[in-house]
């Protein structure tokens, strides 16, 4: 079912189309050469939902939801159908942002100082000013909390300080309804369904922006994570279903988000902008209403008769296995792209990099773990290494000085095929082909066992290799003063 594009016509529609003000340059020369395509950058949008896995799409073959506007946008965009991000929230901002591990960014929690991603470092709206884009952000940034200002260097944490030239945020959740935004860090309260506000905001942003430049705009919505609310019409939608009223409340809030989609796509076709628009839309980690179990999967991740449809893959936010952590991943670049499938192993951690590419800037931070995926956008050969194995990991552990015992809890190492998953503690982990057996029935450790002994040895040294870069939680236990969720103050370390 997954079908690599041809590179040959693509390579020469791209040619044709973004250096139309140049004559004809390889395509390589974006990276080598960064001033030749400094009048054709394109501007980028990346939308990214909160908490909504594949199975919240009615493409997926999801019969109850409706998702027309990411139905249609799937089917003219290049979709990566095995692209993988963090368990969890922050974690994948933090990996988005950074362009390496989140561990290695600092940010093993979705809370406290622990989702603060580190300040020493340059993040992906830096990059692309260093690319001459106009960039900002609206939505849930995740990664500071409002008592840390600064972080372990003394450098800002808050995205109006990091990069973004205009950034309309919230540390974590919004209001549902008439949220108040920090909008370049001052309080500011708006009127209406807060995934209304957020893109009714980026569109004019977009549209008062520079011509002479490109622009990047960062969509992260905060739906359809919990708590669940949504504009009555969504709701209606669902409410002669069997669903929960919590499940129908997710899918509106879904239905919602879709239809700011369908607002910003027929937006863009009203705008004469002289450069391409790139328009990526991806989801943040698996399937949850406030969780694992609040989707319908009990702690090894299978989904239980009154889940909800997961594309039959195993697995949902927080967890090990592929549903926790594989996602649609959505790229149109008209003239560029086209419709199909890309089934390389990409990661959450290639964005940086491949943004990086597009806008002509040389990456010089040996921590980025990320590939550009330029070459695969372009229908070209990938930079991504056939043998890429990546490592998932919950992180999540209660206490800072707790980490060690937490090594192996819900943690995967995976490779464009096979993923070794540990689950609750107490159990085995299991070795699972899940390209062939997404839902994860089947443990094929016996018939790996050299896999099976190798990705262990992995996660060990992994695990050595990243701790030294968990500076928020070595920082705690350096000075004894852990923090932990439920406290809301210090507690001494014992
Ligand atoms: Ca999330």
């Amino acid at each position: 079912m997954l079908i690599l594009l041809s590179c040959k016509p693509l390579l020469s529609i791209f040619c044709a189309a973004f250096f139309a003000e140049s004559s004809i340059v390889a395509a390589q020369s974006i990276v080598d050469n960064p001033s030749v395509v400094s009048m054709s950058k394109p501007n980028i949008i990346l939308v990214m939902s909160d908490d909504m896995g594949w199975g919240e799409l009615g493409m997926m073959g999801n019969k109850l939801i409706h998702t027309p506007n990411l139905d249609k946008l799937s089917a003219e965009s290049l979709q990566f159908s095995n692209f993988n991000v963090a368990p969890s929230c922050a974690p994948t901002r933090a990996e988005i942002m950074s362009g390496r591990h989140h561990f290695v960014a600092g940010v093993t929690h979705t809370i406290l100082k622990r989702n603060n991603l580190r300040d020493d470092i340059t993040i992906l709206p830096q990059v692309m000013k260093k690319g001459s884009y106009q960039t900002a952000m609206f939505g849930k940034w995740h990664l500071s909390t409002s008592k840390d200002k600064l972080g372990l260097s003394g450098k800002p944490l808050e995205p109006h300080q990091r990069g973004f030239d205009h950034a309309l945020w919230t540390f974590n959740q919004l209001k549902r309804f008439d949220p108040t935004l920090k909008l370049n860090g001052k309080r500011v309260k708006y009127k209406g369904f807060c995934a209304d506000v957020l893109f009714t905001e980026a569109m004019k942003w977009m549209e008062g922006a520079d011509t002479s430049k490109p622009f990047f705009a960062y969509i992260p919505t905060s739906i359809p994570h919990g708590p669940v609310a949504a504009p009555q019409q969504f709701l209606d939608l669902y409410k002669d279903t069997k669903l929960t009223k919590n499940q129908q409340g997710y899918y509106a809030m879904v239905s919602a988000l879709d239809a700011n989609v369908g607002r910003l796509l027929k937006w863009q076709e009203q705008q004469s902008f002289s450069r391409k628009t790139i328009l990526i839309f991806m989801t943040d980690n698996g399937h949850a209403i406030s969780g694992a179990s609040g989707a319908g999967h009990d702690n090894d991740g299978f989904l239980q008769e009154s889940g909800l449809f997961n594309a039959g893959m195993r697995g949902a936010k927080s967890q090990a296995w592929v549903g926790s952590t594989r996602v649609p991943f959505f790229i149109r670049w008209k003239g560029v792209t086209q419709a199909g499938k890309n089934n390389v192993l990409a990661s959450a951690t290639d964005l940086l990099p491949t943004f990086a590419a597009i806008a002509g800037v040389k990456l010089d931070d040996p921590k980025i773990s990320g590939h550009s995926l330029l070459p695969d956008i372009l229908g070209q050969s990938s930079a991504v290494p056939a043998n890429r194995i990546l490592v998932s990991h919950r992180g999540r552990w209660p206490r800072s000085d707790q980490l060690e015992q937490y090594k192996y809890n819900y943690a995967a190492v995976y490779d464009k095929q096979y993923r070794m998953s540990w689950g609750q503690p107490g159990t085995a982990p299991e070795l699972i082909d899940y390209i062939t057996d997404p839902g994860g029935l089947t443990d094929v450790s016996a018939q790996h066992p050299e896999v099976v002994q190798r990705y262990k040895k992995h996660l060990d040294r992994w695990w050595e290799e990243v701790k030294p870069d968990m500076l928020n939680d070595l920082a705690q236990i350096e000075s004894g003063d852990i923090l932990f969720k439920g406290k809301g103050k210090s507690g001494k370390k014992k």
